[in-house]
């Protein structure tokens, strides 16, 4: 084997356990905690608004708010029922609610960046 040989030796080696690796993780049950429930409803916060800012989301369902934009944000319950905490960019925080009913909240960093979370009813 000369030197060239050897190189593409290694790297169709190199390419053979990457894709084994591949494999591996698509074989593999994704994580739960990075797992997506069905039925979840998305927000994003931008800079600096949420997007939707008024969202409907199912009885006992989650609703997950992405940090998009370039500085950090927060999610932070008017009543003070929940709060995400610093939410650096593309951080996310997700959040289930079991009471129907209106949920309003707001960044704390930001005046003026407000959004609503509405909890429908389960259906009868
Ligand atoms: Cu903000």
């Amino acid at each position: 084997m000369n030197r060239t040989t050897t190189r593409r030796w290694l790297s169709s080696f190199c390419v053979v356990v990457v894709l084994g690796l591949c494999a591996a993780l698509v074989t593999c049950k994704p994580d739960p905690v990075f797992g997506i429930r069905p039925g979840t409803v998305f927000v994003a916060a931008r800079d600096s608004f949420f997007t939707p800012d008024t969202i409907h989301v199912g009885f006992h369902l989650p609703v997950r708010w992405t940090n998009e934009g370039a500085v950090i944000h927060t999610v932070v319950s008017d009543s003070g029922l929940f709060g995400s905490g610093s939410l650096t960019p593309a951080a996310w925080y997700e959040i289930r609610f079991d009471s129907v009913g209106t949920f309003p909240y707001h960044c704390s960093i930001h005046s003026g960046m407000i959004g609503t979370v509405v909890v429908d009813p389960p259906p009868p």
